[in-house]
């Protein structure tokens, strides 16, 4: 950084540490190590989330293929590595484009490449943007069918109720009337198979969370020590999500971007929510964005939910 421009992932460090209850966004996790750790973090046997959702996508892709219609667009949020869409794709009837958002440009054309060699005929647009972004109307091409949102993962669980409802007003503005949205949603269920599932026996989940700090000594001239940190996965019953912290295991005082911050023993940086939505709270927030829930599909335990919103 020169000076002159502007490093979002230091004012949100500068400013999360001096928070009274330390807090960084979540996802400055996802740099390119974090983003590998999290890719092994789906393959864990205690994360039940990405292979139950695969599972519905796999049982009941063609269900909402026909829900959504041929010549679609498809705008998926977030869009990562790429591998959920591809049971969508195989479902559904002359896709005309694909549209992958995602905020990692390098890793997104990867990943766009890598569709399109299997998927040759399709019409692939990325779009490198962070997915909360408001004005991607523009940049969406029109087709014959109807616009269709993905939003797998339940990543829309990361986000408090404001910026939930302020994303559904987005993509309702950017993909119309016509609009239909498919989106996967954790749901409430006991800590004992939460917990795991945030803390791993292996260590993956601990070392995605700890690579934040990692990452602030490369990026930010830290000088942290990351042993003198533990990672942290705690069940808010009252608000129904797991949080991730890193809890500091002694006095001391760490210098970051310039900075120093004091930790108290026990005192933790809160890194992650990760919200588990009953469907009829999603419901009533996707009300007050313009959106109806109107199907839903869940696996046979009921552990996941892929939702489907029509404008
Ligand atoms: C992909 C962001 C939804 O909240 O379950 C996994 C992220 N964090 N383990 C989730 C995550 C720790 C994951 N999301």
């Amino acid at each position: 950084m020169d000076g002159l421009t502007r490093d979002p992932f230091r004012e949100d460090v500068l400013e999360g540490l001096a928070k009274p209850q330390k807090a960084i966004p979540s996802r400055w996790l996802y740099d390119e190590k974090g983003s590998q750790l999290f890719d092994q973090i789906t393959r864990l046997p205690e994360y039940y989330p990405t292979r139950t959702e695969l599972g519905i996508l796999r049982e009941r892709a063609d269900e909402m293929a026909e829900a959504i219609g041929p010549d679609a667009v498809i705008v998926e949020y977030g869009a990562g590595s790429l591998l959920k869409i591809r049971l969508l794709l195989d479902a559904l009837e002359r896709p005309a484009v694909f549209v992958p958002v995602d905020i990692s440009a390098s890793h997104l054309d990867a990943a766009a490449d890598e569709l399109q060699a299997d998927y040759p005929d399709l019409v692939i647009q990325p779009i490198a943007s962070d997915f909360m972004a408001s004005n991607l109307g523009e940049a969406l091409p029109e087709a014959a069918g109807r616009r269709a949102g993905f939003f797998p993962g339940s990543t829309v669980g990361n986000l408090g109720d404001d910026d939930i409802c302020r994303f559904l007003r987005n993509a309702r503005a950017d993909l119309g009337d016509q609009a239909c949205f498919v989106i996967g949603l954790d749901q409430p269920k006991s800590p004992d198979i939460l917990v795991p599932a945030y803390d791993d026996a292996q260590g993956v989940t601990a070392a995605f969370n700890k690579n934040l700090l990692v990452r602030m000594n490369r990026e930010l001239g830290g000088n942290i020590d990351i042993g003198a940190f533990a990672h942290e996965a705690r069940w808010n019953g009252a608000a129904s999500r797991i949080e991730m912290h890193l809890t500091s295991l002694k006095d001391q005082s760490v210098k970051v971007a310039g900075e120093t911050f004091a930790f108290r023993k026990g005192e933790t940086i809160h890194t992650e929510n990760s919200r588990k939505i009953a469907l009829d709270a999603f419901s009533a927030l996707a009300e007050t964005a313009g959106w109806a829930l109107t199907r839903h599909w869940t696996d046979p335990d009921g552990l996941f939910a892929v939702m489907l919103l029509e404008a």
